[in-house]
């Protein structure tokens, strides 16, 4: 969030939180953002696990066979739930032989406001490259960070809060028919912990199959998916009800654990991350989550902090997109995207070489006096 509450006293944030509280009773949601909030440097800046890890090269190992990369982010951290990582890993683009669609998940937690179409709109022409000949510039750097196809998605607890799946099965099946393979297609659904990708999978098999019951576990926490999962089938295969010529086999999406981000260089990002849940509870303070939301200031009522955290994540005390979205901030985290992917021993490496010149320069007398 650009702009976080300000003030800091362990009452303003009981009294936020009762407020908070009076505000929902009401039906109201949003609360004061504060103009300015320093993220302690020391809160942990990583949460890549040895899961992470082998499952990122068991996807490499299963590219092969993959013919469509669904990469989910969060909606509410359009630009911090991007991982790096994955795009490098798996090099997909809307041009390769293998194709990548984004979709950002729930939408639904993201307020139905101008401003929130004004960033979906900056994401889609970002990332989605103008149809040939059509004159449409497009910059040459990005283009490998593009995709075929830009979709928001929810999946709220209401039919209301949920959108249809219809666009991306119809972007899907064409795709498919497209590549016209006896096999089929056989897409892989990718991104950080967390983010909705086996809701998503669970759900585009309920609408393309008319199947239900849930064939990959989903749950609130990361980590839930810690291998990667069978083929399930979304779509029928041309010999089958309802399948279509050119589908071959059938369409099928294989689960895989969310991936996270070696090293986070920017503690904001790393708070954003864990509150939205893309990092296990308890390695960011919950207080520092819920200071970072609120307009109240010291961080030591836990129990009002979990509360908070929990209901902002549900989507009852207040909607927002956490990332600031523009032209500019989009082409400046591609050019951060290179720190984002060395390991925390790189990192501290650096870190520490940093501090060492720092060092060297202020006994030489050269350091500029703001350094001091
Ligand atoms: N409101 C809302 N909640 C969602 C949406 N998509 C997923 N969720 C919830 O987010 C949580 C995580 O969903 P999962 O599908 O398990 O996420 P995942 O990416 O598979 O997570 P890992 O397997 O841990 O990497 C669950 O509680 C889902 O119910 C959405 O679009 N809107
Ligand atoms: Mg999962």
């Amino acid at each position: 969030m650009a702009t976080p509450p300000t003030t800091s006293s362990a009452s303003a944030l009981a009294r936020t939180v009762s407020r908070a509280g009076a505000l929902m009773t009401a039906g109201s949601v949003g609360f004061t953002p504060r103009t300015h909030y320093e993220v302690s440097l020391n809160i942990p800046r990583s949460y890549y696990l040895g899961h992470h890890h082998a499952g990122l090269n068991k996807m490499r190992q299963s590219l092969t066979n993959v013919g469509l990369i669904i990469e989910c982010r969060d909606f509410r951290l359009p630009i911090t739930s991007w991982n790096p990582l994955i795009e490098q890993s798996l090099g997909c683009a809307a041009e390769e032989e293998r194709a990548r669609i984004i979709v950002y998940t729930k939408r639904d937690l993201a307020p139905d406001t101008e401003q929130t179409k004004q960033v979906a709109q900056y994401l889609r022409e970002f990332y989605t490259l103008p149809p040939p000949n059509s004159g449409v510039p497009y910059p040459p750097e990005l283009r490998r960070h593009a995709a075929r196809a830009v979709l928001f998605l929810g999946s709220g607890r209401t039919p209301s809060h949920s959108s249809s799946l219809s666009p991306l099965l119809e972007i899907i099946k064409h795709y498919a028919i497209s590549r016209d393979s006896l096999t089929g297609l056989r897409c892989m659904v990718v991104g950080m912990p967390n983010a909705g990708k086996s809701t998503l999978l669970n759900r585009l098999r309920g609408h393309g199959m008319g199947r239900f019951k849930k064939a990959a576990q989903t749950g609130a926490q990361p980590g839930v998916t810690r291998k990667l999962g069978t083929p399930v089938r979304i779509l029928p295969g041309e010999d089958m009800e309802g399948g279509e010529p050119g589908l071959g086999e059938g369409v099928f999406v294989v689960d895989t654990p969310g991936v996270f981000i070696p090293y986070v260089s920017d503690p904001e990002a790393m708070v954003k991350l864990a509150l939205v849940g893309c990092v296990k509870d308890g390695i960011v303070p919950k207080e520092t989550l819920a200071d970072y939301l609120l307009e109240g200031g010291k961080p030591n009522l836990e129990a009002a902090a979990e509360w908070v955290v929990q209901e902002w994540r549900r989507g009852d005390l207040g909607k927002v997109v956490l990332d600031e979205v523009t032209p500019e901030t989009l082409v400046r985290a591609v050019a951060k995207s290179k720190e984002e992917v060395i390991s925390l021993s790189q990192a501290r490496k650096r870190e520490k070489l940093a501090r060492l010149a720092k060092r060297e320069q202020r006994f030489l007398g050269l350091a500029a006096p703001d350094d001091f």
